[in-house]
């Protein structure tokens, strides 16, 4: 096992590794940019570096900063946490190059889901479900309307080097093709670099349901059900739940396993998410996540499971520490995103933070790296606490979730809090009947009526 892992991230992930680490009895390291002196990661952690300017393309995504910092302080292995270098290939190379271990999959693996077109080629191969459209990628507007009108309209146009909803043009019919596709292209080419584009089918009303897989990187793997994301504004996810209220044991059962075959079949080490649009009882793989993700909480209250000290072991090389028939869901896990936002029009709202009091009790989990007296910078995401509620069942859940919400002191900035008790008074959400288009929906009269 290792000694000393040092964290590459900030804020709630990083507290969230620390304790992993702390119980674990590895020492851990926190680096942090010069605005985050005060952090609480900083102070949390055996020990801190600070290793650049505030703007993160300096500190936290600074690849020679990180490497250095390992080899300043020992360190024998990063975790990346979400965002900043978590997905970034070329940094695990770098990273193994140093005979230092990135905790995560393999830099293969990551860039094999990087690309959304090898990730999806990947998955169909693997015999899990894809969205119907190009077999790869489509060269030009003649090819672009040949499969447009095989495939049908509506059709969505995305890059393969997008993913999360950036780079994506939809076509309702003919009339719209060419302008789709030709944008689509040229922005493709202008954010990523690439501009390499493929077709789908444009699916109306969807839910975005995630599998969290495990792989052992020896070809072992298990599921840990689905996570409900479909409530998002501007592709960031705003509430998730586990277990999805759309899906039953059996369906869990036969996509998990679908799923936790194609893991161990490439493999994959480590956590790892797989997204589906689900519609009219279908699955639709569109994309894989090869990183821990924001919102793994709501799986560890279901299963009981520590996910980080799972990579943690994966990585060292120890086996994982369940297998698939050791995982039962247990009752239901709410996770809301809380931003220091102002709204209506979730405008960043950084500044200090004079009082802050974190709820508490049965069932109730507060990720957050907020205290008061701190100083949000301006610089970076602007997420500050994810307060995740365990119930016996969804409506124990919700109550538990109503409650915790209550208790939350945040005095000093503006956050997104006020929209979870309006969102959970309404019926939709009461009886979990919502899909990706609800909560825009919901916002664009909700806000306006102030
Ligand atoms: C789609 C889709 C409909 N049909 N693909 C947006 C994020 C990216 N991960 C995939 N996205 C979508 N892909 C097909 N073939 C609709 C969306 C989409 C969406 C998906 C999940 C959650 C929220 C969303 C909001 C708008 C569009």
């Amino acid at each position: 096992m290792f000694q000393k892992i040092l964290i590459a991230n900030r804020g709630e992930i990083a507290l969230r590794v620390i304790r992993a680490c702390r119980e674990m009895g590895i020492a851990s390291v926190a680096v942090h940019s010069t605005a985050d002196a005060d952090a609480m990661h900083v102070r949390m952690a055996d020990e801190a570096l600070c290793i650049g300017p505030a703007p993160a393309t300096d500190s936290y995504l600074s690849v020679p900063a990180i490497i250095s910092a390992c080899e300043i302080t020992g360190a024998e292995a990063i975790h990346p946490g979400y965002g900043f270098l978590s997905e970034n290939a070329n940094f695990v190379q770098i990273v193994e190059d140093h005979g230092l271990t990135f905790i995560g999959p393999s830099a293969a693996h990551i860039r094999l889901m990087g690309d959304k077109i090898t990730a999806k080629e990947t998955m169909k191969a693997l015999d899990v479900p894809c969205v119907p459209g190009s077999d790869g990628g489509v060269p030009d507007l003649a090819t672009a309307r040949k499969l447009a009108a095989e495939i049908g309209y509506p059709v969505i146009v995305k890059a393969t080097a997008g993913g999360g909803g950036r780079g994506m043009k939809l076509a309702r019919s003919e009339a719209e093709i060419d302008a789709a596709f030709q944008t689509a292209r040229s922005e493709a080419k202008a954010a990523f670099g690439n501009p390499e584009v493929y077709l789908e089918k444009y699916l109306g009303n969807p839910r975005h349901i995630e599998i969290q897989v495990f792989g052992d990187g020896k070809g072992g793997a298990v599921h840990l059900g689905e996570r409900d994301c479909s409530l998002q504004r501007r592709h960031q996810k705003v509430l998730e739940e586990a277990p999805g209220p759309s899906i039953d044991a059996e369906t869990r059962d036969r996509i998990g396993r679908v799923c936790a075959e194609a893991v161990g079949r490439i493999g994959y080490s480590g956590a790892g998410t797989i997204e589906f649009l689900y519609e009219d009882g279908e699955f639709y793989f569109i994309e894989m996540n090869t990183r821990l993700q924001v919102e793994h909480p709501v799986t560890e209250a279901i299963f009981g499971v520590d996910l980080v000290r799972e990579q943690i072991r994966i990585a060292a090389g120890l086996p994982m520490s369940f297998g698939q028939d050791d995982l039962h869901l247990n009752g239901h896990a709410i996770e809301v995103r809380i931003n220091a936002e102002r709204l209506p029009a979730f405008a960043p709202c950084p500044g200090l933070v004079k009082t802050f009091h974190a709820p508490g009790g049965l069932g109730v989990r507060m990720d957050s790296a907020l205290y008061g007296g701190y100083r949000i910078p301006p610089y970076y995401d602007s997420l500050i606490a994810k307060l995740i509620v365990h119930g016996r069942d969804r409506p124990e859940a919700i109550a538990r979730l109503r409650r915790a919400l209550g208790e939350l002191i945040v005095d000093g900035v503006d956050t997104t809090v006020p929209l979870f008790g309006a969102l959970l008074a309404e019926p939709d959400i009461q009886t979990g009947d919502y899909s990706i288009h609800w909560l825009e929906r919901w916002l664009a009269r909700e806000l306006q009526q102030g």
